[in-house]
């Protein structure tokens, strides 16, 4: 059986004069305990055969090592009918390795095999990450854990909590008890909001860790602060009830934005911290340490967008000083590109997230640079090609469309390096898929709209360029993500079944043995 190859498209794959490895009989695996359980785990959701961790005969053996020599997180794989070899790097190449080998495993009539193939793989970008939003509707431990679990699978390696907004505030934070207290009980639409403890954060960094992925926190500020309101209402200007808002209320339904009451709508900009009140910096000193204390990664996210409703005078001393606050934590301040407009004034080193489009306008480009010439690196995010809260189709039953309706081949065919002039790799940290929840309730519709286009992101932010190597191109594409349908189903991921790809169907065995 040949093989069109993994997701994300590797450096290098090549097919090797030797038949498949055949799995039935049983899989032995050597190797490092959590690798080798790593491993186990998704053989026994793919093919339901036996797994032995301990050296016990068996048909097929695979072996798992750290060399702890070559490019970080890189890995090189290779299979023929006696077994199959995956030595990482460093124990996050050998995972990746592990979820490229279970991407090839087939079914050849009526076998469970994996082509005879030798990989090189290495990322082409350090940061690979997505971000969940949890504010504009809240989604519990065991739903992020999944995502993680999806993310890890195509190799990302960062995972961005969107911990607070106008409609609720997420994690509990000891030195401000009113915010959880007061201010995360609700999502959009008058849905159930909630929020995580201190102790359930600690868990889902643990959970990521583990998967190789590194979280980092957002707190919105200064504007998306709606929800401060409920809890420190001192802290909080009046709301801006620009025609805007007014448009999108009138539009999507809810009450405009009142101080002290939960807001459940859709708007965006309207609320701000008061910007020349010292209060707002001790509060925002307290939460920032606090969140860095809870975080081992080295990214905090201060956001910095939409401030419409802050002058923008005071958005630029705003913005100097909470990057300054972020960085006295000792950890890297990561800003929306908005935050780009003040130039110097950033703290040194400051990360930009880029979220305009693949073709920049109205200056957003201007404000992405301004990361790079004063330290900094960028994330891009482009809304058109990567956020994939866009609907994915003109009928599609969920998702927004202000950047349009984002398809498949529009999610995949992207140049990172072509997206804004003057940024070209070295400037780049990484590529990023958001999700913002306004229209996702729950993991079905995060499923829904993240699969399949966070395989073209996920190509994006580990694969090389687009049309460098034979697999990094949307036929390919097609044909490898069409590949992982057996296997995404396995894992009970509800992906959308786009008419691009040519799904996999498998029947089921008719071997007794084999299942
Ligand atoms: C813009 S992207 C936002 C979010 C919304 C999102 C919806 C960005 C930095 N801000 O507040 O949720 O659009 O797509």
């Amino acid at each position: 059986m040949t093989s069109p190859g993994p997701v994300p498209a590797p450096l290098s794959l090549d097919a090797r004069a030797a038949a498949p490895l055949r799995l039935a009989g049983g899989v032995a695996i050597d190797g490092p305990a959590d690798a080798a359980a790593a491993l186990e785990r998704l053989i026994a959701a793919r093919t339901g055969l036996p797994v032995a961790l301990d050296g016990a005969p068996a048909s097929a053996r695979i072996a798992l090592t750290v060399t702890d020599d070559g490019a970080p997180e890189s890995y090189r794989l290779a299979v023929d009918e006696h077994g199959a070899t995956i030595a990482g790097a460093d124990a996050a190449g050998l995972f990746y390795g592990i979820q490229t080998l279970a991407q090839l495993i087939g079914r050849d009539d009526d076998a469970w095999t994996v082509p005879a193939v030798r990989v090189e793989d290495a990322p082409r970008f350090a940061y690979r990450g997505v971000m969940l939003d949890v504010a504009r509707h809240f989604h519990p431990v065991e739903t992020v854990k999944a995502y993680i679990d999806r993310a890890a699978g195509l190799k990302f390696n960062h995972f961005h909590l969107h911990l607070s907004d106008d409609q609720g505030w997420r994690l509990e934070i000891a030195s401000r008890p009113e915010l959880t207290a007061r201010a995360s009980g609700s999502s959009i639409g008058g849905d159930p909001g909630g929020r995580y403890t201190q102790d359930d954060y600690r868990e889902l960094v643990a959970y990521a860790a583990a998967r190789h992925l590194t979280v980092v926190p957002e707190i919105d500020l200064p504007g998306h602060t709606h929800a401060v309101s409920l809890a420190y209402p001192e802290l909080s200007e009046e709301p801006v009830l620009s025609d805007e808002v007014r448009r999108v209320v009138s539009e999507f339904g809810g009450d405009l934005p009142r101080n002290g009451a939960p807001y459940d709508g859709l708007a965006v900009g309207f609320s701000s911290l008061r910007i020349h009140d010292e209060a707002t910096y001790a509060f925002v000193a307290d939460v920032l340490a606090e969140v860095a204390a809870l975080t081992p990664g080295p990214y905090l996210h201060v956001g910095g967008d939409e401030a419409l409703g802050t002058p923008p005078e005071d958005f630029a001393y705003f913005v100097e000083r909470v990057t300054r606050i972020a960085a006295d934590t000792g950890k890297t301040p990561v800003t929306w590109h908005e935050a780009g407009a003040i130039g110097d004034r950033l703290a040194a080193g400051t990360i930009g997230q880029y979220w305009g489009y693949r073709t920049p306008a109205g200056g957003m480009d201007d404000k992405a640079r301004a990361f790079v010439d004063h330290g900094g690196r960028v994330i891009l995010s482009p809304a058109d090609a990567v956020y994939l809260d866009m609907a994915y189709a003109a009928d599609a039953p969920f998702g927004l469309r202000w950047a349009g309706v984002v398809d498949a081949r529009q999610a995949y065919e992207w140049e990172p390096a072509e997206v804004v002039d003057g940024i070209g790799e070295a400037g780049i940290l990484g590529v990023e898929a958001p999700l913002w929840t306004e229209t996702v309730r729950d993991l079905a519709t995060i499923d829904a709209l993240a699969f399949p286009r966070i395989a073209a992101a996920a190509e994006a932010a580990w694969s090389p360029a687009l049309g460098t190597t034979p697999q990094r191109s949307w036929a390919s594409f097609r044909e490898r993500v069409g590949r992982l349908a057996p296997l995404w189903t396995a894992l009970g991921i509800g992906y959308t079944p786009l008419d691009d790809f040519p799904w996999a169907v498998e029947q089921p065995t008719t071997d007794r043995s084999l299942t």
